[in-house]
């Protein structure tokens, strides 16, 4: 009997938005591109609905543009095993679910897809099986990254022709989010756990006229108070919505200045290609500082001289705060500069295939 979906993929939301955010990009662009029909297994479905407005949390199951079918989590327990099962970020899945994937047949293909990293030894590990313990199944580790060795990051087929699109509205979009386009856009998306005090203090030291657009979320309240505890000369805000990811991606590239955090908005700044700083998602041992350092290493080759305030005002950003106040004006400086780096930047990600061509190659490689 014919399944009647293609891709079961699994999302287990720890915190903040990006478990579910790559979830919904490979989503739709499985679905939208490849016309595959792709059951989403997700455990926190309020979390997708922050920025998938027309998903009801409490009211699944939900058809999502007649294309994705969005479930709790637990409802894979009474449904059949689709042909592909891809897992993201590890989450692991209900042991009864699996007992099921291990003992359908034909055996179902199995794919794990990894965190982003920059990091050399994800080559050697990409597209590597790991047998199931009990039941020998093999499981596939799907490694994204900035090589061709790598499975790559999600760009969508009609990305530029978007950008060209959009480019048109840029004055009537940011107006109906009551931004000021004749000012230096700086877009803040970030952890509260940020030296939020000294980046204001850096902006405000930059003698640009600056408007932040502060995302929803505690930094940017924090932002607020900081904003309010003394008069700025050259800054000024305003906050925007929680908006839909095609939304947040116009807001990335009509600023001018980003700074992004964790996996899927990092990714997005550089597919803008506009200057960024990432504020890389805090780990012990400082673990995320080796992630960041790999990431500029890999970056550097492509940018021109005046890229290193801007290595370095990422690096201060999220490891050195109190020099801040001196790298980051340096960098905005080279605001120009930097920006036609991130152009041929983003020029070299486009030469690698994008995460979701990788992926289907490997499924038709697979199943064929
Ligand atoms: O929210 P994040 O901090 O998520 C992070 C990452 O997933 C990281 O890998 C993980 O380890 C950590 O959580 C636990 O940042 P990120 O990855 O940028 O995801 C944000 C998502 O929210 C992204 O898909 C963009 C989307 N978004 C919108 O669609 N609209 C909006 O208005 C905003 C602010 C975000």
């Amino acid at each position: 009997m014919k399944p009647n979906f293609d891709i079961d993929l699994f999302c287990d939301v720890i915190d903040n938005y990006g478990d579910a955010g790559v979830a919904w990009r490979i989503a739709k662009a499985l679905a939208f591109e490849r016309q595959l029909k792709v059951r989403l297994f997700i455990n926190k479905p309020q979390t997708l609905s922050a920025f998938v407005k027309q998903l009801n949390a409490e009211q699944l199951p939900q058809l999502i543009e007649n294309k994705i079918q969005v479930r709790y989590w637990n409802d894979c327990l009474s449904e059949d095993v689709s042909p592909v099962v891809i897992e993201t970020f590890g989450c692991r899945l209900p042991e009864r679910f699996e007992e099921k994937l291990c003992s359908a047949l034909p055996t179902p293909l199995w794919i794990n897809i990894e965190y982003l990293s920059a990091e050399s030894w994800v080559e050697g590990c990409h597209l590597l099986p790991s047998p199931h313990p009990k039941f020998g199944i093999p499981k596939y580790f799907f490694f994204p990254g900035f090589t061709d060795k790598t499975g790559g990051v999600i760009i969508e087929h009609d990305l530029l022709d978007r950008q060209k699109y959009y480019s048109r509205q840029r004055e009537n979009f940011l107006s109906s989010f009551n931004c000021d386009p004749s000012k230096l856009l700086v877009l803040i998306f970030c952890y509260p756990t940020a030296p939020l005090g000294p980046l204001i203090e850096a902006l405000e030291k930059s003698q640009k006229k600056i408007q932040l657009l502060l995302c929803p979320g505690e930094a940017s309240e924090q932002i607020i108070e900081l904003l309010g505890d003394k008069p700025h000369q050259n800054l000024s805000f305003v906050s925007i919505p929680m908006v839909d990811q095609e939304k947040f991606d116009n807001f990335l590239f009509f600023s001018d200045l980003l700074i992004v955090r964790g996996e899927d908005s990092f990714v997005r700044a550089q597919l803008a290609a506009k200057p960024f700083i990432w504020n890389i998602y805090p780990q012990k041992d400082d673990v995320h500082i080796k992630k960041l350092e790999a990431f500029l290493n890999r970056i550097a080759p492509f940018l021109g001289q005046k890229a290193n305030t801007w290595v370095k005002a990422n690096l201060d950003f999220n490891n050195n705060p109190s020099s801040l106040c001196e790298s980051l004006p340096a960098m905005i400086q080279s605001l120009q500069k930097l920006t036609a780096d991130m152009l041929s930047w983003r020029t070299q990600l486009l030469k690698n295939k994008s995460l979701i061509d990788n992926l289907c190659n490997f499924i038709n490689y697979k199943l064929k």
